[in-house]
């Protein structure tokens, strides 16, 4: 058959099907051609999150990958000792030069024109900060100035120069024949909120070192800074805990299924270099079936009228050897987690077994609780968190905590989880007084068809009733990933690029709202993130340069 014939054909072929489909189901949620009208180039490049300043001149630079160096600048008060940036000049200059397809083809003729030869980085603050782990108030900003012959990255402490690195490699990109290139410019750069987060769930299913490590990198990519690390629920029991073995001999999948001592000393390391926190997340009284095999008496136990039935409900509120077990745990656990914070959950908890044992019943009245069981719940929740006071660490509950009028401490920060009303739940945790962090709308776990991305960019966390006080208490936000349907097959493709929608809302200015440069530009930092090693889904139609056969 001739080549007319055959496209011919298949023109018919595909409108036939076209119309089949609109008969069969729904027309999907997009139209293509709308979409690829708008495919274009941003004035802003491939920068993902956008810098809050930004001015960039038309003069490019090159960089050549046997010249060009990551240095310590004048006056900085981080030098070669520094072991974090000496990482991250490692790290970002094989980002810059290392994926090429011009590599390994021997010397190019140089090129005429302006030699970008070094980024000099300097820390101005006495304390840089290169040893200690980041935290809530860390400084993570910077300012950045690229022009002719050396660059200049400006930071009070190392966390803003970690951000200004991932910001300088993004400016980079590579010419004809594989020069490297870079424009002239001037950035002054800062979060919008200090809690960026990611909440990864190693219990529904576990997950290899190698992929909590690899998020990192990604998270790094985008700009993130907290791993909310849900290490343990119903389902398994991974955290060896030295004080109670048990708890994951007992509770884990399989004795592969277990992250170590040093296991958790290296997600932390790896977090740190990368300007991450990690806080992890200890869910009681709820969510806790697994601690049950390692830890007899700690579940509460259920009743079929007079009878035991066998099957156990949320932590025993009601025993004196449950906050002992509490108390040595969580002692381990502020020894083990540097950071100030850890997270206690307190969702979801189902007052069915409670309801259902005598004992508990009986303590009730002894208490004067009466019926209301969220009383009991208050009763446990206000001992946790003593507990945790008593190791002189901070705290984080899931808002059902602040719901079930739990009296809780002054300082305590309140995740909003529940999507129903989320708006009018932040007007209410902060009109009490409190700080909080929204999660609600970022649920990554949560797939469709299309491109759900936009939605989680336009969500604006501010936009609920309040004073500015009120405003001020949401510190951040966090996209989660419950594990329920993720493992370390597709973790990274779910995630990635699709929270970055959430960490653009999170460090950019609240007026970057414009989908179509957004997209733009995420299709790119997708890109980029794919050469780098991460398995980031496609947005949409379309192809990375990098790509070849
Ligand atoms: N596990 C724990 C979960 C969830 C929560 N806590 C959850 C509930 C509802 C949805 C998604 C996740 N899987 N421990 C609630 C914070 Cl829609």
């Amino acid at each position: 058959m001739e080549p007319a014939r055959l496209c011919l054909g298949l023109l018919c072929a595909s409108a036939a099907l076209a119309a089949f489909s609109r008969h069969q189901r729904p027309s999907p949620p997009e139209l293509l051609l709308e979409e690829e009208l708008k495919l274009g180039e941003s004035p802003y490049g491939s920068l993902w999150p956008l810098p809050r300043q930004l001015r960039t001149l038309p003069r490019q630079l090159q960089l050549a990958p046997s010249r060009f160096q990551l240095v310590h600048g004048p006056g900085s008060s981080a030098g070669p000792s520094c072991a974090l940036l000496q990482d991250a000049f490692r790290r970002y200059y094989e980002y810059i030069f290392g994926y090429s397809k011009w590599q390994n083809m021997g010397q190019r003729p140089p090129q005429a024109g302006p030699e970008l030869s070094q980024l000099q980085v300097i820390i101005g603050s006495k304390d840089s900060e290169c040893d200690s782990y980041p935290k809530v108030t860390s400084n993570e900003a910077y300012q950045l100035h690229v022009t002719e012959p050396v660059a200049v990255l400006k930071a009070e402490k190392v966390w803003g120069a970690l951000r200004g690195l991932e910001t300088f490699s993004q400016l980079t990109y590579e010419g004809d024949y594989g020069t490297f290139l870079i424009n002239e410019t001037e950035i002054t750069d800062y979060p919008r909120f200090a809690h960026r987060g990611i909440l990864l769930d190693t219990s529904r299913h576990f997950l290899p070192l190698k992929s909590i490590l690899t998020n990192l990198d990604a998270m790094a990519f985008n700009k993130f800074n907290v791993l909310h690390w849900h290490i343990v629920d119903d389902h398994s029991f991974p955290y060896q805990s030295v004080t109670f073995p048990e708890l994951s001999n007992k509770g884990c999948y399989s004795y592969n299924h277990v992250y170590t001592p040093t296991d958790v000393r290296l997600v932390i390391d790896y977090a740190r270099l990368r300007g991450i926190r990690v806080i992890p997340e200890f869910d009681t009284p709820g969510h806790t079936r697994s601690w049950g095999k390692g830890q007899k008496d700690l579940l509460t136990p259920c009743y079929n009228g007079e009878q035991p039935s066998g099957s156990f409900g949320p932590v025993n509120p009601i025993l004196n050897t449950t906050y002992d077990f509490m108390t040595e745990l969580f002692k381990e656990i502020s020894c083990v987690f540097p950071d100030a914070y850890i997270h206690l959950g307190g969702d979801e908890v189902d007052f069915t077994c409670w309801k259902s044992n005598p004992d508990v019943t009986k303590f009730m009245k002894q208490q004067g609780f009466g019926i209301d069981y969220a009383k009991l719940e208050s009763y446990y929740m206000q001992k946790i968190l003593d507990i945790v006071s008593s190791v002189n660490k901070g705290y984080i509950v899931w808002q059902e905590v602040f719901d079930n009028g739990v009296k809780i401490k002054p300082d305590t920060i309140v995740e909003v989880w529940i999507a129903n009303l989320y708006t009018l739940e932040l007007s209410r945790v902060t009109r009490a007084g409190f700080t909080t962090i929204l999660a609600a709308p970022w649920y990554l776990d949560y797939i469709s068809y299309g491109q759900d991305w936009k939605k989680y960019y336009k969500v604006e966390p501010l936009n609920f009733t309040g004073c500015e006080e009120q405003k001020k208490r949401v510190i951040g936000g966090e996209a989660c990933l419950w594990g329920e349907f993720v493992d370390a097959t597709n973790l990274t493709p779910r995630l990635w690029p699709r929270a970055s929608a959430v960490g653009e809302r999170l460090w950019s200015s609240e007026n970057v709202t414009d989908i179509g440069d957004a997209y733009n530009r995420l299709a790119k930092h997708r890109c980029r993130m794919l050469r780098r090693g991460i398995a980031a889904e496609p947005l949409f139609v379309g192809y990375c340069d990098h790509e070849t056969r």
